[in-house]
């Protein structure tokens, strides 16, 4: 009597029916276990099976089971029937295709790489709520990349020292001002205190450039203390909320989409944490189906990376993750992601940011193109004449990339940009 039905999972002449959910996993069997057998326990634990034949299976759940149906070296595509899953529920899939599976002691590493959502599982979910056209069209910016700053220290600025550096990079010709991925409400800088004085501070920088100015206040905390302040950003006329989207979880970003949609506010999605998953290349989850999951429950942007910035992630990364957010249709690369058409569910800004400062600022629009949050922080800060000419040598620097001249060129006739290269040049932190 056999003792598993691992095998009945694998069926390399399978079909996907137009409606499965495919993923592309990469795995490498533990020690004396084959491909197949390693494939099968990957499709069978993320789908119907056990370890042990049963006593009972009635014959229809044999329409449940997942299917491993393409084995390419250490890559397996894995096909689930759409009834497998519930409808706008991103939590119950993460429990299926990023569950127990990566436990498994037949599993020496597994990692999820994507997942094609067919049409019909979009179908439960909204996505972003404005799109890079309505952010644009809020902050009234058509033809440049958007910019901002985190007030640096990263925390320790009491409320109203955070809104006068938030001031400055306003009047440096910045549009956001960003709070600290760790910074939400502290003994020394609360949440109530900080939005009051920033939008005081806001209101003046708007009367005094004409121009809209914005900022990402981090609301994360738990979801009926992330609605008070939601509600408290919408009162004061904020157009953003910020969540640390990945220690939050899903479930909490599910809730906040809508929440925050009804009170027009759009999420800026910080993703700290990412890394415990996604960095180990052959094992976790990457960084482009954490942006998919995103786009797809619905935050108006995320981090996606800088490439010559502190932080790790290539240019290969981001420019996939670029389109991944920005387009429709994704045409699969092979070993890195899959098929998508994202139907009528609307764009995502990528963000970058992260070791930035206006030497890097061409090298960045050069992986992202213009349709960008770009992040300047301690790029500008850290301007030997403080954050206002910091924010001014960034602008400076999008102009020069935007006119096609070197930023050498460009800091001829711009002081501010000048200055920063003078400090910088065009290191990349390490
Ligand atoms: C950037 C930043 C962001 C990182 C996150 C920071 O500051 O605020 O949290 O960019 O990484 O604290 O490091 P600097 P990622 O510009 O001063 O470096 O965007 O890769 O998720
Ligand atoms: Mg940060």
């Amino acid at each position: 009597m056999a003792i598993d039905w691992y095998t009945e999972f694998v069926d390399t002449n399978y079909e996907p029916a137009k409606d499965d959910l495919i993923c592309l996993y990469y795995f490498e069997p533990a020690a004396g276990i084959t491909k197949e057998e390693a494939a099968g326990r990957i499709a069978s634990e993320s789908s119907t099976g056990t370890w042990t034949t049963l006593f009972t299976m009635p014959p229809r759940m044999k329409k449940l089971e997942a299917t491993a149906f393409e084995l390419d070296k250490n890559f397996v595509k894995i096909a689930y029937p759409l009834a497998l899953w519930e409808e706008g529920n991103a939590v119950q899939l993460m429990s299926g295709i990023a569950g127990n599976i990566f436990g498994m002691k037949a599993l020496k590493n597994l990692r999820l790489l994507d997942a094609t959502l067919p049409s019909a599982y979009l179908r439960g979910f909204k996505g972003p709520h404005f799109g890079m056209d309505g952010i644009r069209k809020m902050m009234k910016v058509y033809d440049r990349p958007l910019t901002g700053a985190v007030p640096k220290p990263k925390i320790g600025f009491s409320a109203k020292e955070h809104a006068e550096v938030g001031y400055e990079t306003w009047m440096g010709g910045f549009d956001f001002v960003k709070d600290d991925e760790n910074l939400t409400s502290t003994s020394f800088n609360q949440f109530d205190d900080r939005v009051k004085y920033m939008t005081k501070l806001r209101d003046k920088a708007e009367q005094e450039t004409g121009e809209k100015k914005s900022a990402f206040l981090n609301i994360s905390a738990d979801v009926e203390t992330m609605k008070k302040r939601a509600d408290l950003l919408a009162k004061y006329g904020w157009n953003y909320a910020m969540i640390d989207v990945v220690v939050a979880g899903n479930a909490s970003v599910m809730t906040m989409r809508d929440y925050c949609s009804d009170l027009g506010l759009a999420i800026h999605a910080h993703r700290a944490f990412h890394a415990t998953f996604d960095r180990n290349k052959k094992h976790g989850m990457t960084m482009y189906f954490l942006a998919k999951l995103m786009r797809l429950i619905g935050v108006s942007q995320i981090h996606t990376g800088t490439a010559v910035g502190k932080l790790t992630g290539t240019k290969t990364e981001s420019i996939l993750l670029a389109d991944l957010l920005r387009k429709r249709k994704i045409a699969e690369v092979p070993h890195q992601c899959l098929d998508q058409d994202w139907g009528s569910i609307k764009t995502a800004f990528p963000v970058s940011s992260g070791g930035l400062h206006p030497g890097l600022v061409p090298d960045v629009l050069d992986i992202y193109g213009k349709d960008l949050i770009l992040l300047v922080s301690g790029g500008i800060h850290g301007h030997p004449k403080g954050t206002r000419a910091g924010a001014r040598a960034t602008m400076q620097a999008i102009e020069a990339w935007q006119e096609g001249v070197t930023l050498d060129e460009k800091a001829k006739k711009a002081a501010e940009l000048r200055e920063a290269l003078e400090k910088w040049g065009y290191y990349k932190p390490k």
